[in-house]
């Protein structure tokens, strides 16, 4: 009776264990790989296009124009929604390789470029001041350390390096309004849409799979894809406002 109690316990804390963890990624030779492709467009009418008022530095920040579009929500005219994190569920594909150039996050009239930066957990990312001003980058990680740093004008380029999976939400203290994302992966099958709500994801093995469609305003949405060798799968999805 005792050991049948002591076994019992021991089978639900690996239980416990095993739910708090995810699977664990597969690296595997992908040769009949297929690709998902479409497009996510707002369902219904999008509201209009927020604006930021630019109060400082206005000789740089205000270059291109005295109101800026905030980038928060961006809906093109035929309903696409930029900047969608697609991440397609995979628990086994092709290897996840931190990239050889790192990937770049510029300021630019005091916006973010790219707004939503996709990389590979593991990779640096090369920060750069491409306005000759004073900008502060401030990563609000909680998974990976937390990094605030100021950039000055003699300062072009700060390197960071985020080591573990996390979406992460960019801020200059210096420019309130400026706004941007790190997501770090830990699956080489992801996109971001562009301005047109499109995205493409090649290289999948043949499969039905979990897709995972996030936004920043409009928060986290799940679909299904079917996946087939050698082809190529279309889809048209859609996200809806809060
Ligand atoms: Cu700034």
């Amino acid at each position: 009776m005792r050991r049948t109690l002591f076994l019992s316990a021991l089978a639900v804390v690996a239980t416990a264990s095993l739910a708090g963890r995810a699977v664990a990624y597969e690296a595997i030779a992908v040769t009949d790989g297929g690709t998902l492709s479409g497009t996510v467009t707002y369902d219904g009418t999008p509201p209009a296009a927020a604006k930021i008022e630019v109060t400082k530095d206005p000789e740089v920040c205000g270059k291109e124009s005295k109101e800026k579009v905030n980038p928060v929500l961006l809906v093109g005219s035929g309903g696409g929604i930029a900047n969608v994190v697609v991440t397609v569920k995979a628990t086994k594909g092709k290897k996840l390789e931190v990239p050889a150039t790192n990937p770049v996050f510029d300021q630019r009239t005091c916006e973010f470029h790219p707004h939503v930066l996709v990389f590979p957990a593991g990779s640096t990312v090369d920060v750069i001041n491409s306005d000759g001003i004073l900008h502060n980058i401030h990563t609000t990680s909680t998974v990976n350390p937390s990094q605030n740093q100021a950039q000055p004008k003699f300062k072009p380029k700060i390197q960071i390096k985020v080591e573990k999976p996390e979406t992460i939400a960019i801020k200059c203290d210096v420019h309130g309004w400026m706004s941007g994302y790190w997501v770090a992966t830990e699956t080489p099958y992801v996109a971001v849409t562009a301005a047109d709500g499109s995205f493409k994801i090649a290289d999948l093995p043949p499969g039905d799979y979990e897709v995972e469609l996030w936004q920043e305003k409009l928060g986290k949405a799940m679909q299904k894809a079917s996946v087939k060798a050698k082809e190529e799968t279309k889809v048209a999805w859609k996200m809806a406002g809060k």
